[in-house]
């Protein structure tokens, strides 16, 4: 799917939902947009997204996130007004990345992390995980995986742009995924290495629903 035709149906899809859904409910919307130019991290506390590396992700560089959240909270009165309440709907969320203006011909390990961005690398948190794995920082496979969290590893052509996506079959508990965090290499998957992606190299804060 191109980037174009990506947000082309989400914003359809959004623009479906507003006509959609009754002023009188105003039920929480569905969907989160951020559109972000990383600032150095010194400016952490009003930055919208921000960079420990301006080599790989210069402060030129923009960042694009949506979420999209299917079924639950916010969407019943979608689903009558569209099926009468006969047909299960898909549930789950849909996540979209896009980076410009970053690296060329890179590939970084991304993920939703649980904080916002700070000044210091670290103040993201661990990767947000629908069932905790008890044991942190989490490596194991079992817990560690991009079903049970949300990894957006991005491989960047020649100009420095590339886009992910990634579908979870659950929604974001309230408050507790607050940013998409870039790391400087891919993603391992192996037992110990799970999840790690080496150092971050810049962070967008998002206020997933
Ligand atoms: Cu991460």
């Amino acid at each position: 799917m191109s980037l174009v035709k990506a947000a082309t149906a989400a914003v359809a899809m959004a623009a479906s939902m507003a006509i959609a859904t009754p002023a009188v409910a105003a039920p929480p919307r569905p969907f989160v947009f951020v559109h972000d130019n990383f600032q150095p991290a010194s400016q952490a506390k009003s930055a919208g997204a921000v960079t420990y590396d301006k080599s790989l992700v210069p402060t030129t560089a923009t960042a694009f996130v949506a979420e999209l959240r299917l079924g639950g909270k916010g969407m019943e009165q979608h689903e009558k007004n569209m099926h009468g309440g006969h047909y299960k709907m898909h549930s789950g969320t849909f996540i979209f990345l896009s980076l410009r203006g970053v690296a060329a011909d890179h590939h970084f390990g991304i993920h939703v992390h649980t904080k916002a961005c700070g000044t210091k690398p670290d103040a993201s948190g661990p990767h947000y995980q629908n069932k905790k794995d008890p044991k942190q920082p989490s490596t194991n496979p079992k817990y560690a995986n991009r079903h049970n969290e949300v990894w957006l590893d991005v491989t960047t052509n020649g100009s420095g742009k590339g886009y992910a996506k990634a579908w979870v079959k659950w929604h974001f508990r309230s408050g507790e995924a607050r940013s998409v965090v870039i790391h400087k290499h891919a993603t391992g998957t192996t037992s110990g290495k799970a999840g790690e992606a080496g150092a971050r190299v810049a962070c967008v804060n998002v206020p997933f629903k």
